[in-house]
């Protein structure tokens, strides 16, 4: 039996745009994502989120779901076009009276809400008056609906995220052109995070200041990274592998915990990396209350004095970088073609504990796709279930060496809009049967139940 600190969090999480659905109601302003689904060609099959999975009008069921596998955290995030319709300006009363009812759905069930502010769906007015993240105005834009948030749920909800993986905002948003708002640049992914960094440290100064001395909540951001394993044991391919990573995590991670990028970077990019002020480095450094975490896969990393942005692994980063990936033909594969490395996330898991001195960390996402069947109104996804075991045995093996991991969110609570591509890819602990709304539990959902009620493996 592999038991986990006692105090260990075990959660699921989702986000708005990919579960909720009710596209034009309650209210709601259009997000950029509404904006790129409808163009046509940008999403497999022209799917979009208009009724995902109907989430808005079915959340107390969900809930219910949640409470029969024994959740005790549920990670989601505000749709920031339903709580500000144009991002800016007089709250919209159904949008905050949506997400209140879930709050207190979930505390009605013992479920401790996470809850992320921004995960993609941006306000599509700000894009079109602003230029979205580009222009360093949304930082202020964005600290003005945190804080509208703060007041309005933060008597309840004491555990906040500010941003889910910006480094998908500025690399597929703003580099390779895959998600919303679907610009191709090599310099505007440096500009998109500079703002996106700044927006963060805002919003967590509104908090510290305003709401965290009487709501006494935490506050940290949420970043993405998947582990890069040097190609061989020589030095150029050690050095890649880190300075990897450093581009991947480190871009935005060595803001928050030590208040500027790192160095790699600087010295590979010049000016083409925005400065931070040293105000804005100050209220940088320390701003996250804990180390949030979402992974998923491993690849491995070479040098090259000639790399050229392919639009797999590094994402038109490539070139900056001089790293080449690549992956192991014996390494089985998530529906994804994602790797399925286990090791690869105790390493990286390692590597923050090594780099920010030991914080508390929580993975706030982790799982995979897989082809699931529906067989006699089941679905026996082995294979997530091994996935699972795999990662959290990993995580079980950096416990031991003294990481201070605190919590894990499946990722995901139910299948849902995954984005480019669309509903033909599944990641959830709850089959979701999209003609009919119709949720079954997954064989993972009901093995994850036990995991948490045993609280090990
Ligand atoms: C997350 O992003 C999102 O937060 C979530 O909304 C989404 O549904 C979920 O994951 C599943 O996609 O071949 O080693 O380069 C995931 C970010 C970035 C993770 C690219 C996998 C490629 C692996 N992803 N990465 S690799």
């Amino acid at each position: 039996m592999k038991k986990f600190p006692t105090d260990f969090v075990w959660g699921a999480a989702t986000s708005s745009y990919q579960i909720e659905g009710a596209w034009l109601q309650g209210g709601k302003g259009l997000s950029i994502w509404d904006a790129f689904c409808h163009t046509p060609g940008k999403i497999k099959n022209d799917d979009t989120g208009d009724v995902a999975c109907g989430h808005y009008h079915r959340f107390a069921g969900d809930v219910k779901l949640m409470a029969e596998m024994g959740l005790q955290a549920y990670r989601f995030s505000l749709s920031w076009p339903r709580i500000q319709p144009s991002g800016q300006g007089r709250p919209n009363p159904e949008g905050i009276r949506f997400y209140s009812n879930l709050i207190d759905a979930l505390l009605a069930h013992s479920i401790t809400p996470w809850v992320t502010l921004y995960h993609w769906d941006l306000p599509l007015a700000l894009q079109m008056e602003y230029d979205g993240w580009l222009n360093p105005k949304l930082a202020n834009f964005f600290a003005d609906y945190a804080a509208v948030c703060f007041e309005v749920f933060g008597d309840r909800v004491k555990n906040w995220l500010t941003l889910n993986e910006p480094w998908c905002s500025a690399v597929l948003g703003h580099g390779i052109g895959i998600h919303a708002p679907g610009r191709i640049s090599s310099d505007e992914p440096y500009l998109a995070a500079h703002t996106l960094l700044r927006a963060h440290a805002l919003a967590v100064e509104k908090y510290r200041i305003q709401f965290q001395p009487r709501q006494k909540g935490r506050i940290a951001i949420t970043n993405n990274c998947d582990w890069r394993e040097p190609l061989t044991d020589s030095e150029a391919d050690r050095q890649a592998a880190q300075r990897a990573v450093e581009f991947f995590l480190g871009w935005f991670a060595d803001p928050v915990f030590k208040g500027d990028y790192p160095a790699v970077m600087r010295e590979c990019l010049g000016d083409r990396l925005p400065h931070f002020t040293d105000a804005e480095s100050a209220l940088l450094k320390g701003s996250a209350d804990f180390f949030g975490l979402n992974h998923y896969s491993t690849m491995y990393a070479a040098h090259t004095a000639k790399a050229v942005n392919t639009v797999h692994g590094n994402n038109g980063t490539a070139e900056d970088q001089g790293v080449v990936l690549s992956s192991d033909p014996d390494w089985e594969k998530t529906q994804m073609e994602w790797n399925i490395v286990p090791w690869g996330f105790r390493k990286l898991l390692q590597w923050i504990d090594a780099r920010y001195d030991s914080p508390s960390i929580y993975v706030t996402e982790n799982g995979c796709a897989m082809p699931d069947i529906v067989e006699n109104g089941k679905v026996n996804d082995s294979r997530r279930i091994a996935f699972l075991d795999g990662y959290l045995s990993a995580a079980h093996e950096a416990l031991a060496a003294k990481v201070k991991l605190q919590g894990y969110f499946a990722w995901s609570f139910m299948d849902n809009f995954e984005w480019g591509e669309g509903y033909s890819k599944r990641f959830g602990l709850h089959h979701v049967d999209y003609a009919t709304g119709r949720r079954t539990p997954k064989a993972s959902a009901k093995w994850y139940a036990e995991v948490i009620k045993r609280n090990g493996l």
